[in-house]
């Protein structure tokens, strides 16, 4: 088994993260993408899509979704689940998830990738080469202070994003509520709820930098 990865970035962090939390080490090979090495012909016959991380399986197998790479993680490794025991924590924590993917994590992407001379003709990640859209830009921004409402709400009584125990969805959740940062976009005085919650992510040993 192989792990592809850049660390700095939030897709592969958050295999990192989830890895740390379970014990799990892999063989890692970087790819800088400050040198643009995920669109390079020879990373591209391992994983055509041009994305980190990918995990190549010793049967040859490529995967290249976070969440696949984590679920496959999890079933080779099921102690500590944090997918969920249950039925009905593997849905919510799914739902949350899911959620903060699809709403906060594009969110980001869109308000991070469509300004800039370095997303010119990138504002997507991977091999298709698309244009800016700067509409997105306050889209985006828009998209990411309502989540985050969304979240401070959600942790007025839930210890952890999907309830009282920590889950993949505090992963997703941590990464991306660092990486708004890059669009300069941190947790307000008032959202206590989720400023409680992210000091307590930050002091666990798998989210140290
Ligand atoms: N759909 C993949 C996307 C992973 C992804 O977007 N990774 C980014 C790094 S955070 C990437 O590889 N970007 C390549 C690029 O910008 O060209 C997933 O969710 O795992």
């Amino acid at each position: 088994m192989k792990l592809y990865s850049y660390p700095p970035a939030p897709s592969p962090q958050r295999v990192h993260i989830f890895m740390k939390e379970k014990g799990i080490a892999v063989p890692t090979e970087f790819i800088d993408m400050m040198k643009q090495e995920q669109l390079r012909d020879e990373y591209k016959v391992i994983n055509p899509r041009g994305t980190v991380p990918t995990l190549v399986l010793d049967d040859g197998t490529i995967i290249s979704e976070v969440t696949a790479i984590c679920r496959y993680f999890e079933a080779i490794n099921p102690g500590n689940p944090l997918f969920g025991s249950d039925a009905k924590q593997q849905a919510v924590i799914a739902e949350w998830d899911h959620r903060i993917e699809m709403e906060l994590l594009t969110g980001i992407a869109e308000a991070f990738r469509n300004r800039g001379e370095a997303f010119k003709n990138r504002a997507l990640p991977g091999a298709l080469d698309i244009e800016q859209i700067s509409e997105l830009v306050p889209r985006g921004i828009k998209r990411i202070n309502f989540f985050f409402e969304i979240l401070n709400e959600q942790l007025v009584n839930n210890a952890y994003v999907a309830g009282d125990s920590f889950s993949v969805a505090d992963i997703t959740a941590f990464v991306c509520v660092n990486f708004a940062g890059w669009v300069k976009i941190t947790v307000p005085e008032e959202q206590t709820h989720l400023r409680r919650w992210l000091h307590e992510m930050s002091q666990r040993p798998s989210m140290q930098p």
